[in-house]
């Protein structure tokens, strides 16, 4: 990051509102509904409660010295225990690897999906079923442990969440994951075989047809090594439209393919909807087409790349290029289907759109009417309208690129550009037909209304609230389908600089949880420290829309396939051992306080099969298994099975024992594995 784009110091102190100017707003506050709860509360706490609590509210509010607006973001956001939030906020953990799930508006933080890091609470890479999952993440057959996660995306029918799956990137190493949202584990990894590097994905089309996902810094096709100098011949873009099949729940990468583009970085990207569905977004920085080389006396890419006045905005007919892959105008590059710069600019399937400076997001209004780009060193956003894009291709007055690719009129495709502040980086939106843009450099929200048809009032800022410190991504409820319910949005910010304890030097990052509701100035509510990695985008849906299992549906259910696995053992007294040669295999079950068999006797060097099942049928009765010294771990769910394969190199005893605390005689749910050494 550059100097720039940092804060300014003082941090927060000169930011923070003053106690006096909370005081002021308490005549106010008072006739909030959420101020009157609290009195009605009060009330009851001296009648009933205090005894227990020891204070009263009024005494707990002078003790803590809270503000009245303090008290009403705590009744907000406070979930008496046993009530569930209204919506669940998936946000990826940037080089953590992973998903977190957190409740709103309590922001508690309900679950973290392991994805693409082994993790092994769940039992995710240590031994079961999800170690193939990872494998099929390999990188040119090597095994990763880590990616960093940027961008999540719920799967969508009609625009809207549907509840069902979530994708995430990993920009590290050019991969995409899938989720179920029945069981909220990773099923699969792919790996595009034609970029390293990506950041623009993933983002999904409509009703999920798609995939998103595109590559942040370019190499040639496929990786394969090309010296600097060749960077304009030999680096390519790449546009990749990951197939996906709802039924499979799984990416389809033989019915997926790309667009070539020229090596500009991609960045964001977003797919039209309504009137622009069939066609999809992306930005791009270093259309300068820099390459670093500081030693070699060129400048530093943060100079280099932002020379320009204008990047450009890749508008794709991914409906067209649907057609022009079914009709095999497509090369077969490194086993994935490849539309090239050419026949792209043939068939009409790719055009460029000037945009201010180092363009960052790109959201697709709701309705699908507009494009809106925020430039990181333009303090304006430009929006874009789908209707004059299309005007201005019919009208085919083009100029174009060094690659040929069509660029259209910039003030022809203009509807508006609003002036927001400094380092415009992401936008989403409410059901009020307001805009809400992330500013990076002054670190803070802007709330800014969009024009006709939303509202008649359009295309201004209406205000501003500073956040702590340098936000990136901003995500508000259903805020980027095309049905925004408003509400609540939350702050990823990069920076929590002074919010939080003193934790050493690696400082957790700061989701601050905004309302938004209608009528009012926006107000922070909670702060929320992410001690695990960066979130850098999230989404927040309703959390009615997931009908997530509690139990896995049968006995002996098998997650890799959603089906019941033939090795599932269904009752206590049919598990069993055999052996076959240099084989041993075993059906095992799990159940409070056993696992059955408990003792498995091997010889060194035999291949062990060991299948386990967990029978409860109980909410929440889930076992471990692990076995030392051996890196194994798993999670076995209610119903669950999975199977662990091993070869048993190294002869000694060894205890296998349940991980998870799961009954009064959990310490006794233990088994021996010896492996008796060759003579
Ligand atoms: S990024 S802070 Cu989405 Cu990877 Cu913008
Ligand atoms: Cu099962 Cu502890």
């Amino acid at each position: 990051m550059s100097e720039q784009l940092r804060p300014k110091p003082p941090y927060d102190r000169s930011r923070r509102v003053s106690r006096r100017r909370f005081l002021g707003v308490l005549g106010a506050a008072a006739s909030l509904p959420a101020a009157s709860a609290l009195l009605g509360s009060c009330n009851a706490l001296q009648r009933k409660e205090t005894p227990k609590l020891g204070a009263s509210a009024e005494e707990i509010i002078k003790q803590r010295q809270l503000t009245p607006e303090d008290v009403t973001a705590a009744l907000m956001t406070y979930m008496p225990s046993g009530k569930y939030d209204e919506y669940l906020m998936f946000s990826s953990t940037g080089h953590g690897g992973q998903v977190l799930v957190h409740g709103l508006p309590s922001m508690r933080l309900l679950k973290v999906i392991a994805v693409f890091t082994p993790e092994p609470w769940q039992g995710y890479g240590y031994g079961g079923s999800p170690n193939r999952v990872l494998e099929g993440g390999s990188f040119r057959g090597r095994p990763l442990t880590w990616a960093d996660t940027h961008h999540p995306a719920l799967s969508e029918t009609n625009g809207e969440y549907d509840g069902q799956f979530l994708f995430i990137n990993d920009k590290a190493n050019g991969r995409v994951a899938v989720i179920d949202l029945r069981d909220f584990e990773t099923k699969q990894i792919v790996k595009n075989p034609l970029l390293v590097n990506e950041h623009g994905g993933c983002f999904v089309t409509p009703n999920t047809e798609y995939v998103l996902e595109a590559d942040q810094y370019p190499v040639p096709l496929g990786g394969e090594y090309a010296p600097l100098n060749q960077y304009k011949e030999k680096y390519r873009g790449v546009l990749t439209f990951w197939k996906f099949d709802r039924q499979q729940g799984r990416i389809v990468p033989e019915e997926s393919f790309a667009i070539e583009t020229p090596p500009y970085w991609h960045d964001l990207a977003d797919a039209g909807k309504g009137p622009s569905e069939g066609w999809a977004f992306w930005n791009s920085i270093n259309t300068e087409l820099a390459v670093p080389g500081i030693l070699e006396g060129r400048p530093a890419m943060e100079m280099a790349t932002t020379q320009r006045d204008m990047d450009y905005l890749h508008v794709v007919n991914w409906r067209k290029a649907e057609q022009v892959v079914a009709a095999g105008k497509y090369e077969e590059v490194q086993g994935f289907k490849l539309i090239r710069i050419e026949t792209a600019v043939e068939e009409g399937l790719l055009y460029l759109i000037p945009e201010p400076k180092s363009p960052h997001g790109v959201d697709v209004t709701p309705r699908g009417d507009y494009i809106v780009v925020a430039g990181k060193l333009d303090p304006h956003v430009t929006v874009y309208s789908f209707e004059k894009i299309q005007q201005a291709i019919a009208a085919g007055q083009f100029d174009h690129d060094e690659y040929g690719i069509p660029i259209l009129p910039f003030e022809q495709c203009l509807e508006a550009q609003v002036e927001l502040g400094l380092g415009p980086l992401h936008t989403q939106f409410d059901d009020q037909g307001y805009a809400y843009t992330s500013l990076f450099l002054d670190s803070a929200v802007a709330r800014w209304a969009l024009g006709k048809p939303y509202r008649e009032d359009g295309w201004k800022l209406v205000e501003k609230l500073p956040v702590h410190y340098n936000i990136g991504h901003l995500a508000a409820v259903e805020g980027d389908t095309a049905k925004p319910a408003g509400t609540f949005l939350v702050a990823h910010n990069k920076w929590s600089v002074d919010r939080f304890s003193l934790l050493g030097p690696l400082l957790p990052q700061n989701a601050q949880l905004i309302d938004i509701g209608p009528d009012r100035p926006m107000r922070l509510l909670y702060d929320s420290p992410i001690g695990i990695g960066e979130p850098h985008y999230a989404q927040i849906i309703k959390a009615e829309r997931i009908k997530a299992w509690d139990v896995y549906p049968e006995v002996g259910w098998n997650p890799e396939t959603q089906s019941v696995d033939p090795n599932a053992v269904l009752k206590v007294g049919e598990e069993r051992i055999e052996r076959r040669g240099k084989t041993v295999e075993i059906w095992g079950v799990l159940l409070r306080s056993q696992i059955r068999p408990d003792v498995v006797e091997v010889e060194e060097g035999d291949e062990v099969i060991w299948h386990l099942t967990n029978i409860e049928r109980a909410k929440d009765a889930t076992h471990g298994f692990a076995l030392g010294g051996y890196n194994i771990n798993l999670s076995l769910e209610p119903g669950e099975t999975q199977t662990l394969r091993f070869v048993a190199d190294m002869p000694g005893t060894f205890p296998f024992y349940c991980t998870e605390f799961c009954s009064a005689l959990h310490l006794e749910m233990m088994g021996y594995f010896l492996v008796k050494p060759k003579r």
